[in-house]
């Protein structure tokens, strides 16, 4: 699979580094052809280097517009070496083939920050430069693409060494290539599109045109505007579904979709109700992670505002989704409801009389669905194909976004198997069972989260408070009043998703009744917490693990 590196293409706007590229191509008697300046450097080196003015026998013209874009070189670039009908039609038409492409283009970027005016900018779209990185990248059956001047020290060595690259380093060579093509046009789409905005004269009839986004516009949705367009990212992603609006009404939004993506939450189908709003896919979105985060079991989520306001596992999914409910009965009014089972016609007959904007599940038993749609006609209902998949999560930030991969429940402190006992006795099955829940549950709470659990079912949950004691002063007074049978507190268990830093917080639920606490420990007043469990005889295990959740 090693294709040795006789000729070569070098066109190459920064010269640095090419003294490495030289000395092994001299050494090798590699045959190099190059562009104009980068010929002359490499001269200069002690190549004995041809132009490509040579090869094409036109010159570089219209101010070096046109330099390597011609027959001579792009069939040399894209001739499949490894196909004997390619390597007769080179020979016929008198075209030699490269092994190595090595090109960096004009820096276009760097120019607009510059300040350079519109005129240069324009001139600094390198149209060559990348033709010829495509093409080598298409081509890696035969050909090496380098578009790193990091990697010049590797080719180096695979001239030296005489073999070439081997099949598998051409195509990794080639998909770094395809990155790099692809951020320079992003780059330049997102310069172009800030400037050169849809004129009024031609927007009737491109909104006829404008397919996928007039199909899908929501009764009244304006685009973003495009002057607004952000990053980069977000022109890869280029399926705008417009949104009636954003989180409120004076916000404009749109759903952008990955191109290559089937199945992810975004491409949720819709059996009914009305049209998915920006709330409502963030709510839903944050729904359907949650209980999945409990695959095998069945498990379903009541979410409001990107919280659980209830969440359990059941025997069946109507049993989840009754335990869920009654959670917070208050709170679940106007939620999202999700479920990672079919939804059957007994938990349809549930969720009828409450109120709910959004339900998704994997699939709905059909008398389920009909009922759904019959009687909920406002209820936005969805069926989604996979489980959540995403490894990572985006979050802009001004100027930037921020990547992190995604907070999965597979950590060692997620065994409970891994916890450690650090005051009162150890917890029987039972009371470990829902420990395990309430700490898995905990993930999905905005922090500073308390959760307290009981049959596997959420009774009161603290969220998004500032400071954990009144995140625990909520997850009781939850428990407490907003059950038919208040005071839940008591006899049941309680998840922390960060350490406690003082004792005070973990003295609320042990005030109010808990058995058991679970939490990742490794406050420096990890013993004053502990001791407060141990006076009171309360179970408490610490997992080693965080489970933040801004
Ligand atoms: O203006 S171009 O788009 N037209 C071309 O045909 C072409 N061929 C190579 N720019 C072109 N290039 C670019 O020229 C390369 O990407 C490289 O950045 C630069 C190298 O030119 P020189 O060797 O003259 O510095």
């Amino acid at each position: 699979t090693h294709r040795p590196i006789r000729r070569a293409l070098v066109s190459v706007f920064h010269k640095e580094g090419l003294e490495t590229l030289a000395q092994a191509f001299v050494k090798a008697g590699t045959e190099v052809v190059s562009t104009g300046s980068t010929a002359k450097t490499l001269a200069s080196l002690g190549v004995n280097v041809t132009e490509v003015s040579e090869v094409t026998g036109f010159p570089e013209s219209l101010d070096g517009r046109v330099k390597t874009l011609d027959p001579h070189i792009h069939a040399g670039i894209l001739a499949d070496m490894t196909n004997p009908d390619h390597v007769e039609q080179l020979e016929q038409l008198g075209i030699a083939a490269f092994d190595l492409v090595v090109v960096n283009l004009y820096p276009f970027a760097d120019t607009v920050r510059s300040g350079a005016n519109e005129a240069d900018t324009i001139e600094k779209i390198d149209i060559g430069g990348p033709s010829m990185v495509r093409g080598a990248a298409k081509n890696s059956a035969s050909v090496a693409v380098i578009t790193d001047p990091a990697d010049y020290a590797l080719v180096a060595q695979r001239v030296a060494d005489g073999q070439g690259f081997s099949l598998e380093e051409r195509r990794w060579l080639a998909a770094k290539a395809f990155a790099h093509t692809a951020s320079y046009d992003a780059t330049i789409t997102e310069w172009t599109s800030q400037r050169w905005i849809k004129p009024a004269s031609v927007s009737p009839v491109s909104e006829a045109n404008d397919s996928e986004a007039a199909e899908t516009a929501a009764d009244g949705a304006d685009a973003i505007d495009e002057k607004l367009m952000p990053a980069t990212l977000t022109r890869t992603w280029n399926r705008a579904h417009v949104l009636r609006y954003g989180e409120n009404p004076h916000q404009q939004a749109s759903l952008y979709l990955d191109p290559l993506d089937q199945v992810g939450f975004a491409h949720a189908v819709q059996l009914g109700g009305k049209p998915m709003s920006y709330n409502n896919y963030v709510d839903a979105d944050a729904a359907w992670r949650t209980v999945w985060d409990f695959a095998p079991r069945i498990a379903v989520a009541v979410t409001k505002h990107n919280n659980p306001c209830g969440l359990a596992l059941g025997e069946t999914v109507a049993e989840a989704h009754r335990k869920a409910h009654a959670c917070d009965p208050m709170s679940a009014y106007g939620g999202v409801i999700a479920a990672n089972a079919t939804v059957t016609l007994d938990m349809a007959n549930s969720v009828r009389p409450i109120f709910t904007e959004v339900i998704v599940a994997p699939d709905y038993e059909p008398e389920a669905l009909e009922l759904l749609q019959t009687k909920k006609k406002n209820l936005r209902i969805l069926k989604v194909a996979e489980p959540p998949h995403a490894r990572t999560q985006m979050r802009a930030i001004d100027g930037g976004v921020l990547l992190q991969t995604t907070d999965l429940i597979d950590a060692e402190g997620d065994d409970p198997a891994n916890w450690r006992l650090v005051a009162g006795e150890a917890a029987d099955e039972q009371t470990l069972r829902d420990l395990a829940f309430a700490w898995r549950s905990v993930r999905c709470v905005k922090s500073n989260a308390i959760l307290l659990a009981h049959d596997e079912a959420t009774v009161g949950i603290g969220m998004g408070q500032v400071n954990r004691v009144d995140s625990c002063d909520l997850a009781v007074r939850r428990a407490n009043t907003l059950a038919d049978n208040a005071d839940r507190a008591t006899g049941a268990v309680a998840a922390s998703d960060a350490f406690f830093p003082f004792a005070d917080g973990a003295q609320k639920l042990i005030d109010a009744g808990v058995k058991a606490i679970v939490q990742p420990g490794s406050s420096i007043r990890d013993e004053e917490v502990f001791a407060a469990a141990r006076a009171a005889n309360v179970t408490m295990y610490v997992t080693g693990t965080r489970h933040f959740f801004h």
